[in-house]
C-alpha cells in the first residue's frame, strides 16, 4: 500500500516537472503520439474583417526597423502592401509581459521571463471569442506537439527554438486547465496542415522560433523570415478571407526609449487604396483585443482592452 502511494506521488512529481521544463526526445516522442489537436473553424462575419492574425517579431527599436537600409528592405516591402502604424507602443519590458498583455488586457503581475501561471479565474480573449463562436488557434514554431507547456530546444543543435515566454496564452491557467483549449496551441506543422485543409480559424496568434523572430539573430533575419512567410499567404485564398494581419514586435530593444515598435497592417481586409500609407493613431498591444472586440461585438474584459484604440 505504502509503495503504491509512493509510486503515484513520484509519477505526480515527474509529471509536474516535465510539464513545464525542457524535456528529452523520448518523453516528447511519447507525448506527441497522444497529444490532442483541434482545428475548429467558424464564419462569424465581422464589421470590417472576418479573420485576425497577429504575428510577432522580437526586440527591435522602431527606428531600426523603419530605417531605410538594404538589409531590412524586406519590412519596407511589406509596408508597401499595407498600412504602417508609426505610433504603436509595446506595454512593458522584457518580452513576456507584452505577450501576456496582448491576450489578457493586462500584464497580470508578469514582470520578467520566469515561468508564470496566471490564476484560472483570469479570463482572456479566448473567453470572449468562444462565447461568440469565433474559432481561434495559436501557431508556435518549434512547439513539439499541441498543448506542450515547457520550453523546447532544437534537438540537433541545442539552440533555443520554442520558448514558452513568447506564447501569449500558455501562462493562463484558464487556458491550460482546459484540454480543448490546449489542443488549439499548435505548431507550424499544424499551421501548414490547417492552411492546406482550409481549416484555419478566425483568430490566430503566430510566433516564429527564436531565430526567425530575431531574438537570437537580428532584425535582418526576422524581416527576411516575415517577408518569406507572408508573401505566399498574401495570395493564398485559404488564408485571405477578408483577413487583417498585424505584424509587430514585442518590445523595443532599448529600454530607455518609449517602447515604440514598428507595426504593419496587411491582408485583404486592408483596402488597396490604403497600401503604402501610415496611420499615426496611438495604438498599443492592447489595441489587438480592442480591434477584435469591436469587429465581432465581443464585449471586453474591462481592462486595458476596454480603453485602447482599435485599428483603422
Ligand atoms: C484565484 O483567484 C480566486 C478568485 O480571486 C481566489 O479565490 C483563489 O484563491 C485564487 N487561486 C490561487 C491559486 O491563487
Ligand atoms: C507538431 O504538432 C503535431 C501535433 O501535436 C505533431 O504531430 C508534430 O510532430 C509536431 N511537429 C513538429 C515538427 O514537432
Ligand atoms: C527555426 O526554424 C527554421 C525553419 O523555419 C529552422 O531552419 C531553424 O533551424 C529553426 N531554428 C532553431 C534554433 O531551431
Ligand atoms: C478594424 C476595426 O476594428 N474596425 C471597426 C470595428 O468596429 C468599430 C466599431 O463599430 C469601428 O469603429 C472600427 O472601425
Amino acid at each position: 500500500m505504502k509503495s503504491v502511494v509512493c509510486l503515484s506521488l513520484w509519477i505526480g512529481i515527474a509529471f509536474a516537472q516535465t510539464q513545464y521544463t525542457s524535456t528529452g526526445t523520448e518523453a516528447v516522442a511519447k507525448a506527441r503520439v497522444t497529444a490532442l489537436t483541434e482545428s475548429p473553424t467558424s464564419s462569424v462575419a465581422g464589421k470590417t474583417f472576418d479573420r485576425f492574425v497577429s504575428i510577432w517579431l522580437e526586440n527591435t527599436d522602431y527606428d531600426t526597423a523603419a530605417a531605410d537600409r538594404k538589409s531590412i528592405a524586406n519590412l519596407q516591402w511589406l509596408a508597401t502592401q499595407g498600412i504602417v502604424l508609426d505610433n504603436y507602443l509595446a506595454v512593458a519590458h522584457p518580452s513576456q509581459p507584452n505577450y501576456v498583455a496582448s491576450v489578457g488586457g493586462d500584464t497580470h503581475g508578469v514582470t520578467n521571463s520566469d515561468l508564470f501561471r496566471i490564476n484560472s479565474s483570469i479570463q482572456t480573449v479566448v473567453d470572449l471569442l468562444e462565447a461568440n463562436g469565433v474559432s481561434w488557434s495559436e501557431y508556435q514554431e518549434g512547439l513539439p506537439y499541441s498543448g506542450f507547456q515547457g520550453d523546447y530546444i532544437n534537438q540537433n543543435t541545442g539552440a533555443n527554438d520554442y520558448v514558452r515566454k513568447h506564447n501569449p496564452l500558455v501562462s493562463y491557467d484558464s487556458v491550460t486547465s482546459n484540454v480543448d483549449r490546449l489542443a488549439k496551441i499548435k505548431n507550424f506543422t499544424m499551421f501548414e496542415t490547417d492552411l492546406n485543409d482550409n481549416k484555419l480559424p478566425q483568430w490566430m496568434f503566430i510566433t516564429p522560433n527564436m531565430t526567425n523572430d530575431g531574438h537570437d539573430s537580428s532584425v535582418t533575419v526576422a524581416a527576411q523570415w516575415a517577408r518569406s512567410f507572408l508573401t505566399p499567404l498574401l495570395s493564398n485564398s485559404n488564408f485571405m478571407k477578408n483577413t487583417l494581419v498585424l505584424l509587430t514586435f514585442d518590445e523595443s530593444e532599448d529600454y530607455a526609449n518609449n517602447n515604440r515598435v514598428y507595426s504593419i497592417l496587411l491582408g485583404d481586409a486592408v483596402a488597396a487604396s490604403s497600401h503604402g500609407t501610415t496611420d499615426s493613431t496611438a495604438y498599443s498591444h492592447y489595441s489587438q483585443m480592442a480591434t477584435v472586440e469591436n469587429n465581432w461585438s465581443l464585449g471586453n474584459l474591462g481592462l486595458n482592452d476596454a480603453t485602447a484604440s482599435a485599428f483603422f
